[in-house]
């Protein structure tokens, strides 16, 4: 089997499980990867474009096998739940064979045998629809709030709220990402930065004296598109 072809089925398995994700979540960086795949799958199309296509999804493959697979990494050593974890991996799988497929197409292989191309086929076809399938589930548990806490959701790259009071002294604040991809709680002022993978909950521990904090997403673009907001501590 020819590898740019092989290169078409991840790329489109990587497509259907993102706008999948989005349609069912509401996330906009789902959407965002879900038709950059679309725009490389179009560029292979034509000969011209084929290389650009391919870069482009070398990219998108990249970025996504990265941010799943240490996502995955992060809710297996926490114990958290399967769906979420499923989620993470079939990313992560098709993403790794869409990157390797891309590296063999630049490399101008000869083709694949096929009962290999078949296989490698099957493993992206087979991910996307594990994706899909845990996508529908991987909702994050309700944590019971305490009156010594306070709690912070992310949703289509955007904090639940964006003013957060605390009493002075330790303070906890936990959060839940509902986003496929990660999310920062951070405050540079009280060195805070807290990482939530999809699904996960993570709590900032800390000790902070009255006054107010600023707090963002890290990652790039987040606090930009909202992702910011004031702790006031009293
Ligand atoms: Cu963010």
């Amino acid at each position: 089997m020819d590898p740019s072809r092989l290169v078409r089925v991840a790329a489109a398995s990587e497509a259907v499980a993102m706008l999948f994700f989005a349609a069912s979540h509401a996330d906009r960086d789902a959407v965002a990867l879900g038709v950059a795949c679309l725009i490389g799958l179009a560029l292979l199309s034509w000969r011209r474009s084929a290389g650009v296509g391919r870069v482009l999804l070398g990219l998108l493959f990249l970025d996504v096998a990265f941010f799943t697979a240490s996502a995955a990494a992060s809710l297996t050593s926490n114990g958290e739940g399967v769906g979420p974890i499923a989620l993470q991996v079939s990313l992560a799988a098709i993403s790794i064979v869409g990157l390797l497929t891309v590296i063999a197409a630049f490399l101008r292989r000869p083709p694949v045998a096929r009962p290999l191309g078949r296989t490698v086929a099957a493993v992206a076809i087979v991910a996307g629809l594990v994706a899909i399938a845990s996508a529908g589930g991987a909702r994050p548990v309700q944590a019971a709030s305490q009156s010594s806490s306070a709690r912070i959701e992310t949703k289509d790259t955007a904090y639940s709220t964006l003013e957060l009071t605390a009493r002075a002294g330790e303070i906890r604040i936990e959060m839940t990402n509902n986003d496929l991809f990660w999310h920062t709680f951070t405050i540079d002022a009280l060195s805070v930065d807290v990482r939530v993978p999809l699904a996960g909950t993570r709590a900032a521990v800390f000790t902070a004296a009255p006054g107010v904090y600023q707090y963002y997403c890290q990652i790039p673009g987040h606090a930009s598109a909202g992702m910011r907001g004031t702790l006031t501590v009293r």
